[in-house]
C-alpha cells in the first residue's frame, strides 16, 4: 500500500464514510451529518497539533495565515463580476498564457498574507517566475509554500468553479535562516507536510491533509469561518465516472484511447458505460473524483509530452490528497508522490482517482488489459 502511511507520520485514521462505489441514479454520500459537532478550522488545526508532540505551534500560525488568505479570495472571487476585475491584464505569465485579473489579484493576497508572518523561507507560484522570497524585514521560518492561486483560469469569466491550490513542505535544512533556494522547492510530493485546496463553488470549501485523513470545511460566510463539514473522506474503491479533456482523443496513446472506448461501452452487469464529467478545472474535478469515486486524467500526448498540469502545486497536491484518502495518482506508471522535480513549472501527466480505476487505465497504458489481448 501507497507511501502515504510513510510521508507524513504515522496515521491510524478510521474512516467516518464508507467506501460506496455509485452507479449513476444514487444520491452521493456526502450528505452534512445534523449530528457533526460543530468545529472551525482552527481549533481542528490546533487539535490536530497535539497529535504531533514535537509541534512547535508554527504550522497552525502558517496555517491561520493562509485560511485567512483564501477566505479574501473566496470573498472577492463571489463579488468579481461587480468589482471589474473580471477579464485580463495585458500581462502573459511564465507560460506564455494570458493573466487575467483575478489570478493576478489572489496571487498578490497569498503573498501579503504569507510574507511576514514568520514560518516561510520561500514560496513559488504558478503566476510568478522563479522563488518568491521572504523581504528582507521579516524573520524567516522553517516551512516553504507552493500554489496555484486560481486554477481553472478559463473558468472565470463564466462564473464556473475555480479554486487555489497549496502545499506545505518543510526547508531541506531547517536549521538555516537564510532565504530559502530552489532545493527547498524541489522536494518529491512525498515530503509535504501539508496539501490543500479550496474551492470557491456554490459554496466555498476547504479541503486538506496533514497525514491524519482528508478533512473538508465548509465556509459559512455570516459567521465568517470554516467549519469541519465532512471528515475522514474516503474515496470508493471504484467509481463510474471519466473526466479528461476527450477533445484531446486524436492525440493520445492508443491504450488510452482503448481505455476510454472501454468505458463507454456498455456491459450486461451495467458495470459501463462510465458518465463523462469535465469541468475543466482540475481542482473542481478532482473534488468530485474524491467523493463519488472514478477517474481524473490529464495525459501526456503527442501535443503535449508533459501534459498540462505542473507537478509542484497542482499535482502534487492533488495527488497526495486522493491517495491520502485512499485513492491512487500516478503518471500512468510511476506513483506521482515519488518524483522528484526537476523544475518549479515542470509539467507532469497524471492519472487520479479511484484505485482500481487508475491501476485499470494503467493496465490499459501497458497494453496489458484482457480486452486489448483479444485477437
Ligand atoms: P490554470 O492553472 O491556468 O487554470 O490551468 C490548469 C487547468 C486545470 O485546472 C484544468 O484541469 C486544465 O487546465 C484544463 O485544461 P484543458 O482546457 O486543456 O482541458
Ligand atoms: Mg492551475
Amino acid at each position: 500500500m501507497f507511501i502515504r502511511r510513510a510521508i507524513f507520520a504515522v496515521c491510524d485514521v478510521q474512516c467516518a464514510a464508507t467506501a460506496n462505489p455509485l452507479n449513476n441514479q444514487q444520491r452521493p454520500y456526502v450528505m452534512f451529518d445534523p449530528n457533526q459537532k460543530l468545529v472551525t478550522i482552527e481549533r481542528h488545526i490546533a487539535e490536530q497539533q497535539g497529535m504531533f508532540p514535537e509541534a512547535t505551534g508554527e504550522f497552525s500560525k502558517l496555517m491561520r495565515d493562509l485560511t485567512l488568505a483564501l477566505r479574501i479570495i473566496a470573498r472577492d472571487v463571489r463579488r468579481a463580476g461587480l468589482n471589474n476585475i473580471l477579464g485580463y491584464t495585458q500581462q502573459t505569465n511564465v507560460h506564455g498564457e494570458a493573466v487575467k485579473k483575478l489570478d493576478e489579484f489572489a496571487n498578490d493576497i497569498i503573498f501579503r498574507a504569507m510574507d511576514h508572518g514568520g514560518h516561510l523561507c520561500v514560496m513559488a507560484s504558478e503566476e510568478s517566475d522563479g522563488l518568491i522570497q521572504i523581504p528582507q524585514e521579516y524573520k524567516r521560518g522553517k516551512y516553504v509554500l507552493v500554489f496555484d492561486p486560481l486554477d481553472g483560469s478559463s473558468n472565470i469569466d463564466v462564473n464556473i468553479t475555480i479554486g487555489t491550490i497549496f502545499s506545505i513542505y518543510r526547508r531541506v535544512d531547517t536549521m538555516l535562516d537564510t532565504p530559502g533556494s530552489v532545493e527547498d522547492i524541489l522536494q518529491e510530493g512525498y515530503k509535504q507536510v501539508c496539501a490543500g485546496y479550496a474551492l470557491y463553488g456554490s459554496s466555498t470549501q476547504l479541503v486538506y491533509t496533514t497525514g491524519k485523513g482528508v478533512d473538508c470545511f465548509t465556509f459559512d460566510p455570516t459567521i465568517g469561518e470554516f467549519l469541519l463539514s465532512h471528515p475522514q473522506i474516503t474515496i470508493p474503491e471504484r467509481g463510474k465516472i471519466y473526466s479528461i479533456n476527450e477533445g484531446n482523443r486524436h492525440y493520445w496513446a492508443k491504450g488510452l484511447q482503448q481505455y476510454v472506448e472501454y468505458l463507454k461501452t456498455p456491459t450486461p452487469d451495467n458495470a459501463h458505460p462510465y458518465s463523462l464529467r469535465y469541468i475543466g478545472t482540475a481542482i473542481a474535478d478532482v473534488h468530485r473524483t474524491l467523493f463519488y469515486g472514478g477517474i481524473f486524467m490529464y495525459p501526456a500526448d503527442s501535443k503535449s509530452p508533459k501534459g498540462k498540469l505542473r507537478l509542484i502545486y497542482e499535482v502534487n497536491p492533488l495527488a497526495a490528497i486522493i491517495e491520502e484518502a485512499g485513492g491512487r495518482a500516478t503518471d500512468g506508471e510511476r506513483e506521482i508522490l515519488t518524483i522528484m522535480p526537476t523544475e518549479i513549472h515542470e509539467r507532469m501527466p497524471c492519472f487520479m482517482g479511484s484505485k482500481e480505476d487508475v491501476l485499470e487505465v494503467e493496465q490499459f497504458l501497458r497494453g496489458e488489459h484482457p480486452s486489448q489481448l483479444v485477437v
